[in-house]
């Protein structure tokens, strides 16, 4: 059985981008596959700065990876200050690691470049990425296509470390696969046509409650093209984020592109187009949107589930820190 690694920055409220592009993807491989899916709390502090919205943050997303659909019974989900010996391994792995390759890393471009402040933590967390991700000795990096780059250099940092401190026979660390959504809009669009970012307030949350999630949905740009007129679903953020939600090949999808293109006799405007999605979501989080009222009630169930991960987490990075430790010569 392959196993699977993933996480989410608990930087913010979660939204319909992060669940089409990695957790509808964990949930989907949980009957058959090794899951790890853990919250990547160390890489918040790049711009978190107050400690009691950090916690209810991280406590937020587990709830939210419990109501989306992660089942603890078939995937073990761990906070990471629980393991902290990834910070070990992303210091041997910065070791090895040449400045250039940070220096490209865009993620610290455009981050900085919406005011983010420009430390050393952001600037190096390409590489606590890939500690997380080799820690465990996984195969497939289910992700967001915005994250490509950053399986990238997690595969070159293990190969280099292998090549020092290895050989190929006997590698310390396995080299992962990505695994990028590729069945619909790689990067799910916000409100303003931006990716969709907890960071940007672009996002769309699907566990609003009903009135302010429509009028939110309601704010997604488009151009002034009227209703009677033909539009180009390609072009318009609602039809992207809709995909999203359910692939370009689905019938829905096909449904709502034929209105776009061929609009009815009494017209077709992008309004309509928000209420198709408006009720997609409420469709499509329904249950989960019931679940969560009942887990965010059962804190003791939330702590259980974590302790249970941690336990799990943590044999396989002892593991791999010792074989990285002792290949090192520490
Ligand atoms: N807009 C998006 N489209 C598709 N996938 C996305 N992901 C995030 N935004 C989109 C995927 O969700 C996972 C979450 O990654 P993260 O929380 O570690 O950080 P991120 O990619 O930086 O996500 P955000 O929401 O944009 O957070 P902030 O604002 O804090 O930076 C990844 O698999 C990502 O690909």
């Amino acid at each position: 059985m392959k196993r699977v690694l993933s996480g989410l920055q608990p930087s913010g409220q979660l939204h319909l981008g992060n669940y089409a592009g990695a957790i509808k993807q964990f949930i989907a491989m949980q009957d058959d596959h090794e899951m790890f899916v853990f919250v990547a709390s160390y890489h918040a502090l790049t711009s978190a700065r107050d400690a009691d919205e950090l916690r209810a943050n991280i406590r937020q997303v587990v709830v939210d990876y419990l109501a989306f659909g992660l089942d603890p019974k078939k995937t073990n989900i761990y906070l990471q200050q629980d393991v902290p010996q990834v910070t070990e391994l992303a210091w041997l792995l910065s070791c090895v690691c040449p400045k250039h390759m940070m220096d490209k890393a865009t993620s610290f471009k455009d981050k900085t470049a919406k005011g983010l402040a420009a430390s050393i933590g952001l600037y190096t967390y390409p590489i606590l990425q890939a500690a997380d991700i080799l820690s465990v000795d996984p195969d497939l990096v289910p992700v967001g296509e915005d994250q490509r780059q950053h399986i990238e250099i997690t595969r070159d940092l293990a190969q280099k470390f292998n090549h020092h401190f290895a050989s190929e026979e006997d590698p310390v660390f396995k080299i992962p696969d990505a695994m990028i959504r590729t069945d619909s809009g790689a990067v799910v669009p916000g409100i303003d046509g931006q990716k969709m970012s907890k960071s940007y307030n672009n996002g769309i949350d699907p566990f609003m409650d009903e009135k302010p999630l429509r009028k939110r949905i309601m704010k997604i740009v488009s151009d002034s093209t009227p209703v009677d007129q033909p539009k180009d679903p390609d072009c318009d953020t609602t039809y992207q984020i809709f995909t999203a939600l359910v692939g370009k090949d689905d019938e829905r999808a096909a449904v709502l592109r034929d209105k776009y293109v061929n609009p009815p006799a009494d017209g077709f405007g992008y309004g309509h187009a928000k209420q198709a999605l408006f009720e997609l979501i409420l469709d499509e989080f329904g249950e989960a949107r019931k679940r969560r009222i009942d887990l965010m009630n059962d804190a003791g169930y939330v702590e259980e589930v974590l302790k249970d991960g941690a336990a799990a987490a943590s044999e396989r990075v002892a593991a791999v820190t010792a074989r990285a430790r002792a290949a090192a010569g520490l």
